[in-house]
């Protein structure tokens, strides 16, 4: 008799004695509450964005139907997007050993024969097909955004909105089908059961580990990329406790400017002779018409203080920085908007992504909500968007635009 290695396809191929219903159960229960969390941080931040004022801020195209908007982003409480934002990503990070593990533990299904056994079998795998390609697809894109830094700056936002959907979907079918057995499972087990089920090795090696050791492993991976990601939120000796995010860009630094960074003045081709007080001027249009502003006369108006985060999409966020500026809303009735409209602000960049972002009425028209022409007592830095820049309560970092030229009021429907 010889003695062949089975293939893959082959029961006997597979023999970890960790794989069985009981691990997939308790990795599947996870991920059905972490998903869940994760798509609907994810739905808040598409609405976040202002997608109801495309084209400028939401270039998906044909988005149709799942353009649903539920509400509008509200401005209360002023850290709302930090939270929401925070939890998408860092619980993101946090799953990925308990995906990967997920997706080990039943890797055996993936080469069973025959491939296809019915009409209904092949509908699974289909399904399957779009809940493990989905899944990869929106964990990998979303790791290469916060760790490349925009890998592809215009098109991450609809691959990843896109993806969201055809992997959610699966994922409601899946959980809808096997979360009973897995609950099941768990209870069985509890109560002191047998393991059972195509997943368990008919031949299994000699164990290296417990199945609950292997759990502990997995929950000790993600615990390990939890507290290397979750100082992003923070700012000081918390944010060096986070490894895992990228510090590209400029350091934050130290004194009243010194907080993160997402793009340097340099990096967004902002030059010196472009922001000088002889050279800039703000142009502010409206129903009455278009006035040009010197920071002189910025400064003669009414400022106004507001203590408001930058939050950015791609998870980190600073604490409270102390902005001081002329309110939006001041800005509006300037051109004869007593009541505020949406506003398009354009800054002084050519070329980018974030040159230009849109604001609603409700935004504009909340008193905390400035043209920002000081931090923390003192000017802007040039990174940081002088000689004005939008900052803007609970809203994503994307809206609160740097090197402001432009502010045009109305018409933006
Ligand atoms: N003109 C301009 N404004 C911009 C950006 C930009 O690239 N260009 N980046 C935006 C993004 S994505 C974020 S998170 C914040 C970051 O602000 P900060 O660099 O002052 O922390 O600025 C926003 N404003
Ligand atoms: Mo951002």
């Amino acid at each position: 008799m010889r003695d062949r290695r089975p293939l893959p396809t082959s029961p006997g191929f597979w023999r970890s004695p960790v794989r069985g219903s009981w691990f997939t159960s308790v990795l599947g229960l996870v991920l059905l509450a972490g998903i869940t969390v994760l798509f609907v941080t994810g739905l808040l931040s598409y609405a976040a964005y202002n997608p109801n004022l495309s084209p400028v801020n939401d270039q998906t195209p044909g988005k149709g139907l799942l353009g649903f908007y539920l509400f509008a982003w509200p401005t209360h409480p002023h850290w709302l997007y930090r939270l929401t934002q925070g939890v998408h990503v860092t619980l993101g990070i946090t799953l990925i050993p308990v995906l990967l593990a997920k997706l080990w533990s039943v890797v055996p299904r993936l080469f069973a024969l025959p491939p296809v056994r019915s009409v209904t079998h092949a509908l699974e795998r289909l399904s399957l097909l779009l809940l493990v390609g989905g899944g990869l697809f929106e964990f990998t894109t979303g790791v290469l955004n916060i760790q490349l830094d925009y890998v592809f700056p215009g098109s991450f936002y609809p691959l990843h909105f896109y993806g969201a959907w055809v992997f959610f979907a699966a994922f409601v079918a899946h959980a809808a089908l096997k979360t009973p057995a897995a609950v099941r499972t768990v209870r069985r087990m509890r109560a002191g059961g047998e393991e059972e089920g195509d997943l368990v090795a008919p031949r299994p090696a000699p164990p290296t580990v417990s199945r609950r050791g292997a759990l502990w492993l997995v929950g000790g991976g993600s615990l390990l990329l939890f507290v290397t990601s979750a100082g992003r939120s923070f700012d000081g000796l918390l944010r060096q406790t986070a490894l895992l995010t990228p510090h590209g860009g400029a350091e934050p630094g130290s004194g009243p400017g010194g907080f993160q960074v997402n793009k340097t003045a340099a990096y967004a081709g902002i030059t010196p002779a472009e922001t000088r007080a002889d050279t800039w001027r703000l142009t502010v249009t409206g129903r009455t018409g278009t006035v040009r502003l010197t920071r002189a006369d910025l400064e003669r108006m009414a400022l106004h203080s507001a203590a408001l985060p930058i939050a950015c999409v791609e998870g980190w966020s600073t604490s409270d920085q102390w902005w001081r500026g002329v309110r939006l809303r001041d800005l509006a009735a300037l051109v004869g908007h007593g009541d505020p409209p949406d506003v398009l602000v354009e800054s002084l960049q050519a070329h980018g992504a974030f040159r230009r972002a849109a604001l609603r009425a409700d935004q504009v028209g909340d008193p905390r909500s400035l043209l920002a022409l000081y931090v923390n007592g003192e000017d802007l830095t040039p990174d940081h968007g002088h000689p004005a820049r939008v900052i803007v309560p609970a809203a994503p970092g994307v809206l609160n635009t740097k090197w402001v030229a432009r502010l045009t009021f109305g018409e933006l429907r």
